[in-house]
């Protein structure tokens, strides 16, 4: 029998199966939505595939009633965890007006939801890191006890919004988690040519803060370390960087073929650590997960997915005018 980790984090059962099935349920919409766009249905993906135990672990370990997560396009997970509906996702993927995120004016993945707390990111990326920087400082300075999680590539990291966000963060303690998925892909561009550093996490130690990689195929261990972290930011202790490696399991999006610039046998040998097969094993060894329970589990999850599709689908567009609102104040 496998060693139960999860009771010593202080999950329950129904916890890490609850876990399990929004890793599941961001997983088959993204297959879903690559059905649609090869059909000609939709424009455009853009993948979780492979990040999901990093997104949901993560987003487990936060508070989902007070605290903001500033996510990026890949987040589906975090997003899902936190409210956004596998219908309002497919809204967003056909462009439609009831679209939560931009009403159907914004490519898919660019999230944004008000009442969940899910800031508005744009498309230039890390963009997000101040921003979440930014609430982070509002909470500090209004004494509110919560975090800002903020997400990015590690292709991203180069940016100089993540040394500006950081820094800030550092020298103001402000209670803000940074996670930087680690796909090893920047599009076409591998790891070694992106970061001249070992780990993404090297770089915390020049804004004060600690820095921790982790696997991130493993829901568990994000969830340990962002919960760590969301301790110690409450607590005033400040920032936290967090690496969680994974792999891109899919081409960098639906208008990429990564088969230019990457070998088979090194996707094949990724999918062996699919965080949805060592999970639902880890699930089912630890006598969780039963074969009656999956079952029913994906047969929930299809329907699901079979209905926001079909809504999606028949939603009316946003007017034409409609494209001129929100963009200038008055
Ligand atoms: C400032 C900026 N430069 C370039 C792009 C185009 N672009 C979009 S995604 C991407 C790759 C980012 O790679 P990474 O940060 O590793 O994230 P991943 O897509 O691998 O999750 C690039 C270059 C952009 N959106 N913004
Ligand atoms: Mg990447």
């Amino acid at each position: 029998m496998t060693e139960n980790r999860h009771d010593a984090l202080g999950l329950s059962n129904e916890d890490v199966l609850e876990m399990y099935k929004t890793m599941l349920l961001a997983r088959k919409i993204d297959e879903r939505m690559w059905l649609l766009n090869r059909s000609g249905k939709i424009p455009f993906v853009i993948s979780c595939q492979g990040q999901e135990a990093s997104q949901v672990g993560a987003a487990f370990a936060l508070n989902r009633d007070i605290d903001y997560v500033a996510p990026y396009y890949r987040d589906m997970g975090v997003v899902l965890t936190f409210g956004m509906t596998p219908t309002e996702l497919m809204l967003s993927a056909f462009a439609k007006a009831e679209d939560p995120n931009s009403g159907g004016r914004q490519m898919p993945g660019h999230f944004g939801q008000k009442k969940n707390r899910i800031l508005t990111g744009s498309s230039p990326v890390t963009t997000q890191l101040p921003h979440a920087v930014g609430v982070a400082l509002a909470a500090k300075m209004e004494n509110e006890k919560l975090v800002s999680f903020v997400t990015l590539g590690e292709g991203s990291s180069n940016q100089g919004d993540f040394h500006e966000g950081l820094n800030f963060a550092g020298v103001h303690k402000l209670p803000v988690i940074t996670m930087v998925e680690n796909n090893k892909y920047a599009i076409s561009v591998p790891y070694d040519r992106q970061v001249a550093s070992k780990n993404v996490s090297d770089r915390a130690i020049a804004y004060g803060m600690p820095g921790f990689t982790i696997d991130g195929n493993d829901p568990l261990a994000v969830y340990e370390a962002v919960k760590a972290a969301r301790e110690r930011a409450i607590n005033g202790e400040g920032p936290t960087l967090i690496e969680s490696v994974s792999y891109r399991l899919t081409a960098h999006s639906s208008d990429d073929d990564d088969r230019a610039y990457r070998e088979r046998e090194e996707v094949e040998e990724a999918k062996k650590k699919d965080s949805l097969f060592t999970f639902a094993a880890y699930l089912k060894e630890t006598g969780v997960l039963t074969e009656e329970i999956e079952k029913a589990l994906h047969d929930e999850v299809n329907r699901v997915i079979n209905e926001a599709t079909d809504y999606a689908e028949n939603a009316p567009y946003a007017q034409p005018e409609d494209a001129m609102k929100y963009v200038y104040g008055k």
